[in-house]
């Protein structure tokens, strides 16, 4: 079991990957999509919804691209474990089912095998039209850090998702006025199904494993569109679509917490069991939807450790990195939460590596 962290794009540095090695990491997770880049004239209130702009043609991913940012981790002694997220730019109408689909879908086998060239194991995904959102930060884990909450009654307004915008974030600031309609989460099992038939077979070839992330928040919609998997069982649907060891599960033990059936512990049993987790998010949190708080890694609802010995027995060998933490109350808020909590994670890796 292995230490890792997941920076975004444009924390994907030099000094970045130092201050992981520093922290005892081995491996990187890599966020290729902006969330924060070229917001500029948008309300703060969006800002704090991670609003962005989906670039399109955007040369990060290609072959040498890739190769070049995994010569720059490899420089500072880390591995290149995953890319999380596909660009809402890249597969908008996969997700909508619109009528660029199936060259979304080339495009998308095209990526695949790039990062199967590049050595890169595997690809984290969230099949989803409203991505993460109505989280709130509020100073409320220990200490009164600054952190993400989730509540429904005092959260934002669900409003409906207005065209041209998916995942949070602007495709295209051309589209016609008006709003995506609702969509039923059988529709959208029925497009992830089509995407799994064709990408699953691609991903096997190029030694790639697509990995999924639960719905976050797991509520059964948001804003009127219909969700995935919201309840722990719901994973299971998921893999059997496409058994291969190409389908596999980016594991987030804060979402799987949050939801309401079944509870963490035997999730990560039955998951790590079948060897379906490509990796993990390592993540605390206290409540569950509708309402929870995300927390320090020692001060949630989940027994880490307990996890942990759990992930053991079932002999899971992957990458466990932070997720979100709660900001700490310093020049470095971001930094010194990614610091606290890998330096909880390195001590219970090695107790429990160990045991
Ligand atoms: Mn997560």
């Amino acid at each position: 079991m292995k230490l890792g962290l997941g920076l975004y794009r444009d924390r994907l540095t030099k000094d970045n990957f130092q201050f992981a090695k520093q922290a005892g990491c081995t491996h990187i997770v890599a966020h290729l999509v902006d969330y924060y880049n070229g917001v500029e004239g948008l309300p703060s209130t969006d800002k704090d919804r991670n609003m962005g702009i989906a670039r399109t043609n955007d040369d990060v991913w290609s072959y040498e691209s890739l190769i070049a940012l995994k010569k720059s981790m490899n420089e500072e002694g880390l591995e290149f474990e995953a890319i999380e997220n596909f660009s809402p730019a890249d597969w908008y109408d996969i997700l909508m089912d619109g009528p660029t689909r199936n060259a979304q879908i080339e495009n998308l086998k095209m990526i695949i095998r790039n990062v199967g060239r590049a050595g890169i194991p595997i690809i984290g995904y969230n099949f989803s039209i409203a991505g993460v959102w109505g989280h709130v930060n509020r100073p409320v884990a220990r200490g009164g850090a600054v952190t993400a909450t989730f509540n429904l009654q005092e959260g934002p307004e669900e409003t409906p998702i207005p065209n041209g915008q998916i995942w949070n974030m602007t495709y295209d600031f051309n589209a016609p006025k008006g709003c995506i309609p609702p969509i039923s989460s059988a529709e959208l099992w029925e497009r992830l199904e089509r995407f799994l038939k064709e990408l699953i077979p691609v991903a096997e070839e190029a030694g790639v494993r697509l990995a999924a992330h639960p719905d976050d928040p797991p509520m059964p919609t948001i804003r009127g569109y219909g969700r995935l998997v919201n309840q722990p069982h719901l994973y299971q649907k998921l893999l059997d679509i496409a058994p291969s060891h190409s389908n596999a599960l980016e594991f987030c033990m804060g979402t799987i917490q949050e939801m309401t059936d079944g509870n963490v512990y035997e999730a990560i049993d039955q998951y790590s069991k079948q060897n379906a987790i490509g990796y993990v998010h390592f993540r605390n949190v206290i409540g569950k939807v509708p309402n929870y708080q995300e927390v320090f890694v020692d001060e949630g609802d989940i027994d880490m450790i307990k996890a942990l010995r759990i992930f053991k027995r079932n002999k899971f060998d992957g990458v466990f990195i932070p997720d979100h933490t709660p900001q700490m109350t310093c020049k470095a808020p971001w930094h010194a939460g990614m610091a606290y909590a890998l330096g909880y994670m390195k001590a219970a890796l090695s107790i429990v590596n160990n045991e």
